[in-house]
């Protein structure tokens, strides 16, 4: 019986050497000493019983602790260099992936969503158009005179006689005007063509977003409230607007609208030239000769309209020096955007 709890403590002191052993002599040692055949502790295990009773509750309870401490030792080694085979030198595994760049929408397209889903809280459709169009859909439905200078082949692109890429999106608020009867409310964006120079302000083709309301009794107060709420929500609530009289042939009276100028907000700076505005749509009461047009009674029924330019309106907002930027996909320029939807 002393022999065999001497052995139990001469085998207690090889658990030291588990924490150092590598694969190889793990396995050995487990064969060694819990193998189920030749295992030393096995053995004494197997041996108790043979003892008397009372030596035999001593000595089982002392090897089977031990046992216990030997499969403990053993089974955090194993997990430990299973780990350490995972390892490789130089790399730490614990460490997140590299974010994989899985594209994202163009800063002009998450505008115009933005934009558009603005005018949609405030009861709006956005609907669109074809690009190529007749002059009475890009004129003259719209109070263009005759000889006004647009109709020039040198200003706009002439597709054939009478069809031009459409220089503006207004064509798509004759035509919803023409199928649905007030009240209409729409926003339109889409692409519009002139000729222009491709300079860091002007493009030959650039994306508009233009808005109409039609309605009984819709009046100047209303026009000036939608836009200006519209501003306040795209900026920021305390954004200041302003409105100048300006002229347009489909709307009468018309007006521009500016916001403070979101880079040095109102205190002047070489993007707004000093003035603390900046320019960000064109808009009006709808012309009546526009609403007649279209079949729609003028004494009845009144609406307002406006137009934006959304390349203009990101260029403003991020401080973008040249509208090329926009056209030339460099993903350089492009990627610091792409993070931006809201
Ligand atoms: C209908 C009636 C009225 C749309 C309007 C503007 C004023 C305007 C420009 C701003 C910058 C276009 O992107 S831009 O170059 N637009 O100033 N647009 S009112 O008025 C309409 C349109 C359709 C039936």
């Amino acid at each position: 019986m002393r022999d065999l709890l001497a052995s139990l403590d001469g085998l207690r002191e090889r658990l030291r050497e588990i924490p150092q052993a590598d694969e190889r002599r793990l396995q050995e040692l487990k064969t060694e000493i819990l193998g189920r055949k030749a295992g030393v502790l096995t053995d004494i295990l197997k041996a108790l019983p043979g003892l008397a009773p009372e030596a035999r509750k001593a000595a089982g309870g002392a090897a089977n602790a031990l046992k216990r401490e030997f499969e403990t030792a053993i089974d955090a080694r194993e997990r430990e260099l299973a780990h350490a085979a995972r390892r490789i030198p130089g790399v730490d595994l614990t460490m997140p992936g590299r974010p994989q760049w899985r594209g994202g929408l163009h800063l002009v397209t998450q505008v115009v969503d933005e934009i558009c889903e603005i005018f949609r809280e405030l009861g709006f459709t956005r609907v669109v158009g074809p690009e190529a169009e007749t002059e009475r859909y890009n004129f003259f439905a719209l109070n263009f005179p005759r000889d006004h200078p647009a109709l020039d082949a040198q200003d706009s692109f002439y597709l054939g006689d009478d069809v031009l890429l459409r220089t503006h999106t207004s064509p798509v608020q004759i035509r919803t005007l023409e199928t649905y009867r007030p009240p209409v409310r729409v926003v339109i964006p889409g692409q519009v063509y002139r000729r222009d120079p491709f300079d860091p302000s002007h493009s030959p083709v650039f994306e508009q977003l233009e808005g109409l309301a039609v309605d009984e009794g819709l009046s100047f107060v209303d026009f000036k409230a939608t836009l200006s709420a519209f501003a306040r929500k795209f900026f920021s609530a305390d954004t200041q607007v302003r409105f100048r009289p300006s002229f347009f042939p489909f709307t009468e009276p018309s007006a521009e609208m500016d916001v403070q100028c979101q880079i040095c907000m109102g205190s002047g700076c070489p993007t707004c030239k000093q003035t603390g505005w900046m320019e960000i749509l064109g808009s009006g009461m709808v012309h009546p000769a526009v609403l007649e047009n279209c079949g729609v009674d003028s004494e009845r029924y009144t609406g307002f309209a406006w137009g934006m330019g959304p390349h203009r309106i990101a260029m403003s907002r991020h401080g973008i020096p040249d509208i090329r930027l926009f056209f030339e996909s460099d993903v350089r320029f492009l990627e610091q955007f792409a993070g931006l939807v809201r």
